[in-house]
């Protein structure tokens, strides 16, 4: 059982899994993002790219878990492909990798009825024109994900044609996929609603199956764990897209009602070592599969960007210490031989384990903080960003990211 272990053997077990373990951090996590019904505005948050080029350094400098940063087109690459060189300077600059590249395809507003599925011909080529621009971004910054979320969809029944809209979509999937380059990956990400209340074209992980499965052999789905209804079992949804060698990666954050965008685990920090113990079970089981891309996708409107950030990487690195204690042979021959009480309080053990003074025991051997948050607080750098930036962000005028 995990919880006879003593902390030195926990800490031997842990080293080289918090070794490879990464996850990337969101550009938009550091913007004046909000709700929909306004934002309140942080003095410290970044406003230039190079801000958020520098926030993610301080993330990754206090947590060594985060090398590379997930960005927006329209956010970050506000001149498109001609932006390439100065983002790639910006990441050598702060030792921070551009990640995973997010098209938009909802703020534009000839997208108020659609992108790729919008039934006017024209309004369809100009979102495949952006992706097509995107594909190439993501090309050149190193065959970097393409990562896709639609908002598309309608508000009212008999509205729109849903079936003409997924011809429309599976057409414009297979065009994207049909200009990737050689390596490179298309994720299709879900989501239920919103904004569109009646009907989302790419609504849940089966629809982004099929889409995917349609485009080609390069798109997987994509997995935000704040896409799902209530009580929905997002490990299962997990096991049948590895099942299927279709997980390509996922959005994390946690969710109380809906697409809450609150801090990973902080609501249920059980379903999040859920969703890593079936990970690691079938890594463990498939070695040879690449695991799944990790990116964190979060946006406070309240907690200090930088601050939530570096608390949601430390809650990702426990949950994923925790989910490393399971011994999966161990824990087949328990479900095997039918020991339902056995082998659940083997999943729990693992799970109520402190992993926290392992995690300590890493960071000081590998130079980093032993309590980041705290070092975060004393180093100055939050009061610094507000002073430098705090007159460009009094004006609640500057787009959602
Ligand atoms: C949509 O809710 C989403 O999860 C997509 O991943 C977007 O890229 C991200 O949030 C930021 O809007
Ligand atoms: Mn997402």
């Amino acid at each position: 059982m995990n919880d006879t272990l003593d902390p030195r053997a926990i800490s031997e077990r842990l080293r080289k899994h918090l070794d490879g373990f990464a996850i990337e951090v969101p550009s938009w996590g550091f913007a004046n993002t909000g709700t929909r019904f306004g934002k309140y505005l942080q003095v410290s948050a970044a406003h230039t790219l190079e801000e958020k080029f520098s926030d993610a350094a301080q993330v990754q400098k206090l947590t060594g878990a985060c090398p590379s940063m997930a960005l927006h087109v329209l956010w970050d690459f506000p001149r498109g492909i001609g932006d390439v060189a100065a983002v790639c300077e910006l990441g050598r600059q702060y030792g921070i990798r551009p990640g995973a590249i997010n098209p938009n395809l909802f703020e534009n507003q000839v997208y108020k009825y659609g992108s790729f599925g919008n039934p006017d011909a024209d309004v369809r080529r100009l979102a495949l024109d952006h992706v097509l621009e995107s594909v190439a971004i993501a090309r050149e910054l190193g065959n970097v994900d393409l990562s896709l979320w639609f908002a598309d969809g309608s508000n009212y029944a008999g509205t729109q044609h849903i079936r003409n809209r997924i011809e429309w979509f599976h057409q414009g999937l297979q065009a994207t996929h049909a200009a990737l380059g050689e390596g490179q990956r298309m994720l299709v990400e879900y989501k239920p609603f919103e904004p569109a209340f009646y009907h989302t074209d790419i609504a849940d992980w089966g629809m982004a199956l099929l889409f995917a499965r349609a485009a080609g052999p390069q798109a997987f789905v994509l997995v935000d764990t704040g896409h799902h209804y209530q009580s929905q079992n997002i490990e299962q949804i997990l096991a049948w897209l590895m099942h299927e060698k279709m997980l390509g990666g996922l959005h994390f954050n946690d969710r109380r009602y809906a697409d809450d965008d609150l801090t990973l685990g902080s609501v249920d920090p059980y379903q999040a070592f859920r969703i890593f113990h079936e990970i690691r079970l079938y890594q463990s089981e498939h070695p040879a599969v690449s695991p799944p891309a990790y990116v964190i996708d979060q946006s406070h409107n309240l907690k200090n960007k930088v601050e939530a950030m570096v608390q949601t990487v430390l809650a990702a690195q426990e949950l994923y210490a925790k989910a490393c204690l399971v011994d999966h042979g161990k824990l087949t021959r328990l479900q095997r031989e039918c020991r339902l009480v056995e082998a659940e309080e083997y999943l729990r053990a693992a799970f109520w384990t402190d992993v926290r003074p392992a995690l300590r025991t890493w960071r000081e051997e590998r130079g980093l903080p032993a309590d980041p948050l705290q070092t975060l607080r004393a180093s100055g750098y939050l009061a610094r960003t507000e002073r430098e930036r705090g007159s460009k962000n009094q004006s609640g005028a500057s787009s959602y990211a």
